[in-house]
């Protein structure tokens, strides 16, 4: 595997934790929370201080069926936001799809670019990630959140996202991308059933073999929502499914996951100790 230029504080060998902050007035779970950008400061730090390695600002809500932002009106929500917690000493990433967004926030400060298009919303965006040397998240994704339900169609979803994730890999290392700065990400929710969903976690060993780190971003999702409905069938509320993205963590985590991306970061930060802790007892057997 790969070893992307970010590191545990102390060294420690752990699954690391990103914690959100959306600065969206729509996102699925947090949206307008954060929106204010003195809230996504105060945020940020609070996330920090339960036990982020990273933050990750987001000026574009993803959730499915969502509409696009402006150009502008992305720079405007995330750029102050980012300044402001990497004057803080916060490892902040930035979530967008726009290689514009990604310049401006490496600029200000950014030190990770999340690209859930994995380069092919904005064709600029390898070069760009290439010139400033940060890593970079390459999610599976397979279009925008307007219609993406509909191409959530698979034969074989582990051997099609592998092979597609693949693609994406030669394709951005061909862009000047150095192998040191990819992250791969199957992309939960993006284009994929719960069906799917499940089977791409149980498959992170499979996903790992690609040979780069693994960011899995479970949080709040509506699989977990679905997974535990009530006996009428109702959905949970992403509002109570915080401890199941807690399990699903500690399970990522021990399978292989790099990173896990959550909104409540304290007991996540807890999970990813165990799942290390866990690990090297079993090592020393
Ligand atoms: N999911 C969302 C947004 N950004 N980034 C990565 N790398 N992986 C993800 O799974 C991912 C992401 C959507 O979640 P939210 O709108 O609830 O934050």
């Amino acid at each position: 595997m790969t070893s992307v230029p970010i590191n545990v504080p102390g060294g420690a060998e752990r699954c690391l934790v990103m914690g959100v902050v959306n600065v969206t007035p729509d996102s699925f779970s947090d949206g307008g929370l954060w929106f204010d950008e003195a809230a996504a400061i105060s945020h940020g730090l609070e996330l920090v201080g339960e036990g982020a390695d990273i933050v990750d600002v987001g000026g574009e809500s993803t959730r499915p069926g969502a509409a696009r932002v402006s150009l502008e009106e992305e720079l405007a929500r995330v750029v102050p936001v980012i300044s402001a917690l990497a004057a803080e000493g916060v490892t902040v990433s930035v979530d967008t799809m726009r290689a514009e967004v990604a310049r401006a926030a490496v600029e200000a400060g950014a030190r990770l670019v999340n690209d859930v298009s994995g380069g092919l919303a904005d064709p600029e965006m390898p070069r760009v990630v290439a010139a400033t040397g940060v890593p970079y998240v390459v999610m599976h994704w397979r279009g925008h959140s307007h219609d993406m339900e509909t191409r959530a169609v698979y034969t074989d979803v582990v051997t099609e996202v592998r092979e597609e994730l693949s693609k994406r890999v030669n394709l951005v290392l061909a862009e000047g991308v150095a192998e040191e700065q990819i992250v791969l990400d199957p992309g939960l929710g993006f284009a994929k059933t719960a069906e799917h969903n499940w089977a791409l976690l149980a498959a992170i060993p499979q996903l790992a073999e690609l040979g780069y780190p693994l960011l899995i971003g479970a949080s709040r999702k509506r699989f977990l929502g679905r997974l535990l409905a009530a006996p009428d069938g109702t959905p949970r509320p992403f509002s109570r499914s915080d401890d199941a993205t807690l399990a699903v963590t500690a399970l990522a985590a021990h399978a292989g996951a790099w990173c896990v991306r959550v909104h409540e970061v304290g007991p996540n930060a807890d999970a990813v100790r165990v799942a290390a802790a866990w690990k090297r007892a079993g090592a020393g057997t």
